[in-house]
This record gives C-alpha cells, sequence and structure tokens, in this order.
C-alpha cells in the first residue's frame, strides 16, 4: 500500500450505508452517442475519453472508484438528481464521503464535486495511486 493511500483522513458517515457512495464516483458520456443538434454522424467525447484512457491503463483503479457512463442527451438525471440541473455537464468527479474532498472542490447540497478534466485526471494521480499527467 502506498504512503499516499494511508495519508489519507479517514470520515465516515454514520448515515450513509451504501459502499458506493463511500468511493470516489467518475460520471462520464456513453462510449458514443448521436447528438440530435448535429445529425448524421456519431460522436465521442474527448474529454470522457481522455479519463478512459486513464481507467484503461491503471487497471487498479476498477476496485477504487465508481464509473458510471451516461447518454449524452440531456437531462442527465442520474447527475441532476446529485448535483442539481447546473451541474449536469460531464465529465464529473463525486467524491466518496470516506476520504476529505480537495479545498478547490465544487459543492451542490451534500456532494463535493470537480468538473474540469485535468484537474481529475490530478486528482487521480493525489488519491488514487497512478502517475501525474505530465
Ligand atoms: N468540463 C470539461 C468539458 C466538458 C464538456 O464540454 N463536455 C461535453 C461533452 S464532449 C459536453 O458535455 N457538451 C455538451 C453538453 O454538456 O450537453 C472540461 O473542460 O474539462
Amino acid at each position: 500500500m502506498s504512503k499516499q493511500h494511508l495519508d489519507v483522513p479517514k470520515i465516515v458517515r454514520q448515515n450513509e450505508s451504501s459502499s458506493d457512495v463511500h468511493k470516489d464516483r467518475i460520471f462520464l458520456l456513453d462510449r458514443e452517442f448521436d447528438d440530435p443538434k448535429l445529425p448524421s454522424k456519431r460522436y465521442f467525447c474527448p474529454y470522457s475519453n481522455q479519463i478512459e484512457g486513464v481507467l484503461a491503463s491503471f487497471p487498479h483503479l476498477q476496485s477504487r472508484i465508481e464509473v458510471v457512463r451516461l447518454p449524452f442527451r440531456r437531462p442527465r438525471q442520474t447527475v441532476i438528481d446529485l448535483l442539481g440541473e447546473d451541474n449536469q455537464g460531464l465529465p464529473v468527479l463525486i467524491f466518496g464521503n470516506s476520504t476529505l474532498p480537495p479545498d478547490d472542490a465544487k459543492v451542490a447540497g451534500n456532494q463535493h464535486f470537480i468538473a474540469d478534466t485535468r484537474r481529475i485526471l490530478e486528482l487521480l494521480a493525489e488519491r488514487h495511486d497512478i502517475p501525474w499527467p505530465h
């Protein structure tokens, strides 16, 4: 186990029992999708795919992070239920409640999250024992 992992403070809230909410969760767009505003082509999200690449390169992340892929079309109700209508842009990292969120996390209700892709990649390095994005 890395030093970095041991240093992460544990703050488990007693009233939340599902294991998923203890983990960091990443919500991505589906690997391919249609955009009704740009018909006749299929698309992928370059931001989500940076994260897909890192997940594929460092497979131990699969046991540490919950990954949810969602359709492109709005409303993205799964994310709206967690972060509200104004924060449904993807990708997004929602911090698990077993560790402290970083100081720069945004807050929606009782959730802490980051939506900037580069910062998500840095946080995977900070919190989940992978190399840093160069
Ligand atoms: N927050 C991201 C950008 C995310 C982004 O623009 N995602 C696109 C998908 S490729 C998107 O969701 N666009 C349209 C929409 O949200 O409906 C970043 O700058 O790192």
